[in-house]
């Protein structure tokens, strides 16, 4: 694997977590480390699951293999591998996973001496999936809240747990998600399409600098963010995007158990109408 010039200065021993130097290397391009392996005995041995989990079930339909959680019968204990618990051993393979790659982040980040940044923006989107897989199937108390592993289930089930409350887009945490990965969009689609025009000049002219950036937006909008500023912007809209998802279902259930839409009578119960 070819390695850019620039390339051989980064390479540094050390800013490893776990295990000194012993899995300080890499393997063509990757960085392995101690994180690296454990990813990828958590990876592979939940998708050998998963792949088992098929071949037991009725079907390779791709869109119809399901591998679903156990019985709400058998709360928050073991079930057999068959009755579910192979959905749990496949959760801590994913949860292993994710993590170790968070961990992995966070030690190439440290040997380059950059921020913590790019694990801690990772981490709210596992914390969104073990919001669903974990935290609120504890607190409901059984595994069997978490949702099913198959791409025609897992939209059932987002499906019939929106219609349990009714109308989920009443939800105000869902309202707040929504928003913010539409926004999201917005603005990742407003600052791809700057920095690909300005980067993109008439033939025969210079690439465009900063100033072009700021101009176009106080032309066109009265304000501009800067170039930092666009991906402060981005950052926090897009983990709140995901904070937001964890949170709009974290308190379906645990906190809030009728319709959505009920909710917002605390206006009509305000005593200023009274
Ligand atoms: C912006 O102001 C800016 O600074 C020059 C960018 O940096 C390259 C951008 O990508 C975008 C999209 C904007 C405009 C953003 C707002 C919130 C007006």
């Amino acid at each position: 694997m070819a390695m850019l010039s620039f390339e051989r200065k980064y390479r540094v021993r050390g800013g490893t977590l776990i295990g000194g130097d012993l899995f300080d290397f890499w393997v063509g391009p990757f960085y392995v480390g101690f994180f690296g392996i454990t990813t990828i005995f958590f990876a592979t041995l939940g998708t050998l699951l998963i792949i088992y989990g098929a071949a037991i079930g009725p079907t390779w339909n791709i869109w119809q293999i399901n591998i679903a959680p156990p019985d709400l019968s058998y709360g928050l204990g073991l079930a057999p591998l068959k009755e579910g618990g192979l959905w749990q051993v496949i959760t801590i393979c994913a949860i292993g996973a994710f993590v170790s790659w968070a961990l992995r982040q966070a030690e190439i980040a440290r040997k380059l001496g950059m921020g913590y940044h790019v694990p801690v923006a990772f981490s709210v989107a596992v914390f969104a999936y073990v919001t669903l897989v974990v935290i609120r199937p504890v607190l409901l108390g059984a595994w069997g809240h978490g949702f099913p592993y198959g791409i025609l289930s897992h939209l059932d089930w987002v499906s019939n747990v929106g219609y349990q409350f009714l109308h989920f887009h009443y939800n105000p945490a869902h309202m707040l998600a929504i928003t913010f990965f539409f926004t999201t969009t917005l603005a990742l689609s407003m600052h791809g399409s700057l920095i690909l025009s300005v980067t993109n000049p008439r033939k025969g002219e210079p690439v465009k600098t900063a100033e072009h950036e700021n101009t176009f937006f106080r032309d066109d909008v009265g304000y501009s963010i800067g170039a930092l500023g666009i991906h402060r912007l981005g950052l926090f809209l897009a983990l709140s995007a995901g904070f937001w998802s964890a949170v709009c279902i974290v308190i379906s259930g645990p906190f809030w158990t009728r319709g959505w839409p009920e909710w917002w009578n605390w206006w009509l119960n305000l005593p200023i109408w009274a």
